[in-house]
């Protein structure tokens, strides 16, 4: 389904790429609920081969060798501690589950729960799969062929046949021991590469979401499916797979990063959204880069912004929350220069917790884009803005916009200039934190604050200067 199951006071997933649980669950419970984060999602929770050449990197979580829940991110027993005190305190999990395939095709591997499997005769005895599970062996060499996107290997991994009665009963059941434990919902990884159908047939078959997590009888999971499609000309489309679920719209991913990284001019942002060729806002998946286009995997290459650009990247990211188009992810990374290197670890290869400094930012190698003020905020406003449009689009004919969202908060923008006027806010009189340059701690805003007249009229500053471009007040910061 298209609906992610949060609280009705609650947006947005992050994702704590390569998290350890008992991290994510102290996470959820003191800092993300009180934040307003509507969710979780994990890397992959099964089993993967362990890749030592290189070494360790992230990727080798997208080689499951097993659906036994154990990896460097912890154990069945921390995964359902972890589930269940998320959702006590109103924050969702999801995962990320790869369906596609099994490990890449080579010799002997061994997993993180100490499964084995020859991955050159396709024998994985932990499932069990043998070598009549998956597809014939091709690879992908024309990327505009829809049956060969299906049935050959992505990236030489071996492909399993989702049209196989037995296969589909594993993959069942795995989803459903997910389910079990308390998810709210799938991203699928590489849903490009299975048949619509394939996937219809076994997400029929899954569970509906477990009532002793709290949610309502009769809920079925949230799925996005990661479908990279830049054009309606290609082979495979998001329309094949939005009768399922979400589908992710990477043309958001690179078009924000454009705009922002000052490539297009904000004046264009009033038709953001389909009319940006886009995809229809209820199906959409969005977010500015996810853990592969953040270091030049999968798709987006240069105008994918990421924390190291930290200023236009807060701006882009503020301009998607901001914004009413699709459903949002936030990524949260660990520090990286080489594109192949693993999470934060110790000698003997376990993930190190993320430190917590007193201004709530992370420490230990970990960059925690969304413990940053600017971005956390922003979720803030996504939720007291949540059900309205937007209104009073207001531009100054270039690199300068400002917009309402109905009566319940205002934002505006510059990369180009600095803004030094009066606006119309849409808001009820009173004076407003403004949530970027500043929190309101106490009644006092430590940044900058904006007072409203009675016909809603405030005087805006933001000078081309400052730390960001943005300006953002809403209804639940008032002082
Ligand atoms: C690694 C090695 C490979 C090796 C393989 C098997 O890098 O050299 O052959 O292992 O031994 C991630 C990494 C891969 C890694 C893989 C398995 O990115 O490098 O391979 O894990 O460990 C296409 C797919 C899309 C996919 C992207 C990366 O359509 O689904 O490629 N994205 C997901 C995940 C990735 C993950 C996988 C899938 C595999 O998000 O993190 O791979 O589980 C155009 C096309 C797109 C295409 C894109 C990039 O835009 O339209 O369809 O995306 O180019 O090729
Ligand atoms: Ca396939």
């Amino acid at each position: 389904q298209w609906d992610p199951n949060m609280p009705e006071d609650r947006n947005t997933i992050v994702h704590l790429f390569e998290w350890k649980f008992s991290d994510v669950a102290a996470e959820c419970e003191r800092f993300l609920q009180h934040k307003g984060y509507g969710g979780v999602q994990l890397s992959p929770v099964n089993e993967n081969a362990i890749v030592t050449d290189p070494w360790r990197p992230w990727w080798e979580r997208y080689q499951p060798i097993s659906y036994i829940l154990q990896t460097r991110s912890g154990n069945e027993a921390e995964f359902a501690d972890m589930v269940a005190r998320c959702n006590a305190v109103g924050v969702r999990i999801y995962i990320d589950i790869i369906l596609n395939h099994m490990t890449g095709r080579g010799g002997i591997a061994t997993g993180t729960a100490g499964s084995w499997a020859d991955t050159y005769n396709r024998d994985y005895p932990s499932v069990p799969y043998t070598y009549l599970d998956f597809n014939p062996v091709c690879d992908i060499t024309d990327w505009n062929d829809p049956w060969q996107l299906r049935q050959c290997m992505l990236a030489n991994l071996n492909d399993l046949n989702q049209g196989n009665e037995y296969v589909r009963d594993r993959l069942v059941d795995f989803l459903n021991t997910l389910i079990h434990h308390g998810v709210a919902g799938f991203r699928v990884d590489a849903a490009k590469h299975m048949w619509p159908e394939d996937m219809r047939a076994i997400f029929n078959r899954v569970n509906d979401l477990n009532v002793n997590h709290g949610f309502a009888p009769n809920t079925r999971p949230f799925v996005y499916q990661e479908v990279i499609n830049f054009s309606d000309n290609e082979a495979v489309t998001w329309r094949d797979y939005s009768g399922l679920g979400r589908v992710t719209e990477f043309r958001h991913s690179s078009e924000i990063g454009r705009v922002f990284r000052g490539h297009d001019r904000l004046v264009w942002l009033d038709s953001w959204g389909t009319g940006w060729g886009f995809m229809d806002s209820n199906y959409a998946f969005v977010f500015v880069d996810n853990h592969d286009n953040q270091r030049g995997h999968g798709a987006g290459g240069d105008s994918i912004l990421t924390y190291k650009q930290s200023k236009q990247y807060k701006m882009a990211t503020a301009f998607m929350l901001a914004h009413p188009y699709g459903s949002t992810r936030i990524m949260s990374s660990f520090a990286f220069d080489d594109s192949e290197a693993g999470p934060p670890a110790d000698s003997n290869s376990n993930i190190i917790s993320p430190g917590i400094n007193a201004d709530d930012t992370c420490s230990n190698g970990w960059v925690c884009e969304h413990r940053w003020r600017q971005i956390y905020n922003m979720v803030g406003f996504r939720n007291a803005v949540k059900g309205t449009t937007i209104q009073n689009w207001w531009t100054n004919g270039d690199q300068q916009i400002a917009f309402c969202r109905g009566n319940r908060g205002f934002v505006a923008f510059t990369q180009g200039g600095s803004i030094s006027q009066t606006m119309q806010t849409c808001l009820p009189a009173g004076t407003y934190c403004d949530v970027i340059s500043g929190n309101l701690i106490n009644g006092d805003c430590t940044g900058k604050s904006v007072t409203v007249d009675s016909s809603g009229n405030g005087y805006i500053v933001l000078n081309q200067n400052e730390e960001d471009g943005v300006l953002a007040i809403h209804v639940g910061k008032q002082l």
